[in-house]
């Protein structure tokens, strides 16, 4: 099957700097180096990518300049009409991905945010201190300047927190104070994935944020900080192709994937698997 109607520009971030084991500023090299780009060229006529690499420096100086650069192109591929797909890297890469959307498209957007954390600390609150335990706080505006993003890219009603079962006191409130919807593992199991899906997405415009983690470790097992008890991946391919291909999706992120963890190339052959749904999907232009 050849000629999508979608063009789409993958961007990976070459940045770990936000998580405690760095070795997800790999990822995107290593799925170059796989052949990732050359396979999925295959399957469509407009495909681009593109590859930031974090500089040397500390995480507080790099990772605001490069959501911000992020953002700058995430934002110029959408107005150019085009699909964009952020692979990272470290998931404090959101920051850069849904303010550039933000500033992109005009009408507003629901979030589905699929991670076995909240990524809703700040610095005051965080036991690490690491910046991909933050994004979702800093797209809601909290979090010190420079991270916080001003005005907010979100409010909490307009996100749905999916596979979550690892978090903080500090964050659960977080959740309850911003009327952040959360679908744990268990509402998932009762709901079904789809129509949970279904339910996060509403019936208007919605991006995707998947980090990794979200998804059982014995499928993904490539990333920094496995929760057992996760999402199967094949359950969630099947309720993620449709709403892929739905012209109503603005955008997908795939974050921490860690090459450095994985085993027989399951979590790298997963990612490619997810981008090859959004390609193959986008048949029809919208
Ligand atoms: C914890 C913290 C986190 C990913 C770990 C963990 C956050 N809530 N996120 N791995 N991907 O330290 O903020
Ligand atoms: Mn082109
Ligand atoms: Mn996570
Ligand atoms: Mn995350």
């Amino acid at each position: 099957m050849t000629g999508s109607g979608r063009a789409m520009t993958i961007l990976g971030v070459g940045c770990g700097l936000g998580a405690r084991d760095g070795g997800c500023a790999d990822g995107p090299r290593a799925l170059r180096r796989g052949g990732m780009g050359e396979r999925l060229r295959g399957l469509t006529e407009d495909l681009h990518c593109l590859e930031l690499q974090a500089p040397l420096g500390d995480a507080q100086t790099v990772i605001p300049r490069l959501a911000d650069h992020l953002a700058t192109l995430v934002a110029k591929e959408c107005g150019r009409g085009r699909f964009p797909i952020v692979i990272g890297g470290d998931h404090s890469c959101a920051m850069g991905t849904w303010a550039g959307l933000r500033q992109a498209h005009g009408a507003a957007f629901r979030l589905i945010w699929i991670d076995a954390h909240m990524d809703l600390h700040t610095p005051d609150t965080s036991p690490s201190g690491a910046l991909h335990g933050m994004p979702l706080a800093c797209l809601l505006g909290l979090g010190p300047p420079g991270l916080a993003r001003h005005p907010p890219v979100l409010t909490g009603t307009e996100v749905t927190l999916m596979g979550v079962r690892s978090w903080e006191p500090e964050e659960e409130a977080r959740t309850s104070r911003h009327g952040i919807r959360v679908m744990g593992m268990a509402e998932l199991k009762r709901l079904g994935l789809a129509a949970a899906l279904a339910e996060a997405t509403g019936p208007g415009d919605f991006g995707i944020s998947l980090d990794l983690d979200a998804i059982d470790p014995a499928d993904a097992p490539g990333v920094g900080t496995p929760a057992p008890g996760g999402i199967r991946a094949d359950e969630l391919l099947d309720a993620l192709a449709p709403l892929l291909a739905s012209p109503r999706c603005i955008g997908l992120e795939i974050a921490e994937y860690n090459p450095h963890h994985d085993i027989d190339q399951r979590t790298a052959a997963l990612v490619e698997t997810i981008v090859e749904a959004a390609i193959r999907s986008s048949g029809d232009p919208p």
